[in-house]
């Protein structure tokens, strides 16, 4: 199997941990999209990373597609729970991590600075609003959903790593102190540290 996309992405690093988390061997093919002769669209129409390349040739997008494929493939640690109410209350911590996300990805990408002011203050709402929604849910619990680790911690926990990398003026921590916690939590499991991109 072969995971195409770079470190840089955020949601690259969220598939290679649920990957990790289920003890899966893979391939990394580092494809950037951006670069010249990327052939990432040959996979995916949509020309984005991360793609899944199964060992039949199947090409499988976008990360929660693949997330869910991957947590099927081998039945522990479950990532995603079976039942419906669990299952759609880890699911929205995962529309919430890939939410905060998506906003630092556009916010960290206008480097030209081609947005207005009230652009950027938009995307940032929605950083703060989602953090503060994780804070609140996360409440006194060790884990985000339940009492195991589950989709939801990937999602809470690369979201928050990519905030630091690419928009380190937002301190988050400051008035968020359980997903603090949190954050140091995850950094000392292995899948977090083997998929933490370097420089
Ligand atoms: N919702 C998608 C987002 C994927 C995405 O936006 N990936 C970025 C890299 S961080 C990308 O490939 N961008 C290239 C493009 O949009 O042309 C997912 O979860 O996989």
């Amino acid at each position: 199997m072969k995971l195409l996309g770079h470190d840089g992405s955020p949601y690259v690093r969220k598939v290679r941990i649920a990957l990790e988390e289920k003890r899966i061997r893979y391939e990394q093919v580092p494809e950037r999209p951006s670069a010249p002769g990327s052939r990432v669209s040959e996979w995916n129409p949509l020309g984005k990373i991360p793609v899944l390349v199964s060992d039949k040739g199947r090409a499988i997008y976008d990360s929660r597609v693949i997330v869910e494929y991957v947590d099927a493939l081998a039945s522990e640690p479950r990532l995603i729970p079976t039942d419906l109410e669990d299952r759609t209350e880890v699911r929205r911590w995962e529309a919430l991590g890939d939410g905060i996300a998506d906003a630092t990805v556009l916010v960290s990408h206008d480097y030209d600075k081609i947005q207005s002011a009230e652009w950027h203050g938009k995307q940032r709402l929605k950083i703060e609003r989602g953090l503060a929604t994780m804070e609140r849910d996360l409440g006194s619990r060790e884990f985000c959903f339940g009492d195991r680790f589950t989709l939801a911690d990937i999602a809470a926990g690369y979201a928050l790593g990519y905030l630091d990398r690419v928009l380190s003026d937002i301190d988050w921590r400051s008035a968020h102190p359980r997903l603090e916690a949190l954050a140091e939590r995850l950094a000392k499991r292995d899948s977090f540290a083997r998929t933490l991109p370097k420089g």
